[in-house]
């Protein structure tokens, strides 16, 4: 899936020309996997013409955390990171996008130790459909358990959504594809089901919503608190609560979440059948649909309107 090019991207404060957005070849980043990351979408509500980024703020909060957690020193605010945001959209005149805020660690110095590397600050928007294809949305897709496991909390931590954590999520999606699935599943050394290599996950059992807790080792996902809300909305009883690869197997319904993959039905794990969208799913995946294109009154506060 190429990358759809548009005309600018944010950069330390400016709005630089896409194909002037470039970086040094002996930037620390790009040799240590320094940086730290988000991934957001802004969707487009047809019937009033109107575009709004779905939790902009609590997603630059995290990027923040983030850097808290990577000891990097950013200059800007979580609230001037979000007019940034409207910027760069507005620069570009997207009606829906997705945003890819990239904190790195600049030219200046070849050792581990970051010291004298500039902090840069990028926001680059893009059209992106389904992340794991329309189908995919509508019908589900099938996963399997990677032979590579997730980092552990005291490795690269998976709370902070570093640039370095996805050789990981590289490594398991290769395979993952490499085997004909769509998606991986990543178990922590202790055997814990954590997430996929971009996403969340969720199992229901007996009309029980299930997703591992973060102290298992997964990123605190913005879409996995959102379906969490949406459950409470729905009376959907919601537990975090550790599982293990075989709750998948037997599991009434699965599903992944992500700002890329949204909310993505799995119909297969390791060859074992769950089945078409559940009741539960649709549902969730309904009402979130509805939520972030702002036909959801209730919800308008998770809402920036471009
Ligand atoms: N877990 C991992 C490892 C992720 O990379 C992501 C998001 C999530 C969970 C879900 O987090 P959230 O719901 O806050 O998005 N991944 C990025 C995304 O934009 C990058 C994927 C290519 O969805």
């Amino acid at each position: 899936m190429a990358i759809q090019e548009v005309d600018y991207i944010w950069k330390n404060g400016e709005l630089v020309p896409w194909h002037e957005c470039t970086t040094h070849v002996l930037t620390h980043s790009l040799h240590y996997g320094s940086g730290v990351f988000e991934g957001i979408r802004c969707y487009y509500n047809e019937e009033t013409g109107k575009s709004y980024v779905f939790r902009l703020q609590e997603h630059m909060e995290r990027l923040i955390r983030s850097c808290k957690i990577a000891l990097i020193d950013i200059d800007y605010t979580a609230e001037e990171l979000c007019e940034a945001t409207l910027e760069v959209i507005r620069a570009n005149k997207l009606p829906s996008c997705y945003i890819r805020p990239l904190v790195y660690r600049g030219y200046g110095n070849m050792g581990v130790n970051p010291a004298g590397c500039p902090t840069e600050v990028i926001i680059a928007v893009w059209p992106w459909g389904a992340y794991l294809g329309d189908d995919a949305l509508e019908n589900g897709v099938s996963v399997g358990v990677s032979s590579w496991r997730q980092r552990s909390v005291n490795a690269i931590p998976p709370a902070m959504k570093s640039t370095a954590s996805y050789m990981n999520s590289i490594l398991a999606k290769m395979e993952a594809l490499e085997h004909g699935y769509a998606e991986a599943i990543l178990l922590n050394e202790d055997g814990k089901v954590c997430e996929g290599s971009g996403e969340n996950l969720f199992v229901v059992r007996n009309g029980v919503l299930s997703t591992p807790p973060l102290s298992d080792g997964v990123l605190e996902g913005i879409t996995r608190d959102t379906v969490l809300c949406i459950a409470e909305d729905l009376d959907i009883p919601a537990l975090e609560e550790s599982l293990v690869r075989s709750d998948l197997y037997v599991a009434d319904e699965v599903f992944m979440t992500g700002s890329a993959a949204e909310l993505t039905p799995i119909g297969a794990v390791d060859g074992r059948t769950i089945g078409k969208p559940g009741e539960i799913t649709k549902a969730i995946q309904a009402k979130f649909f509805d939520i972030v294109s702002g036909k959801e009154e209730a919800y308008l506060d998770w809402l920036t309107e471009v």
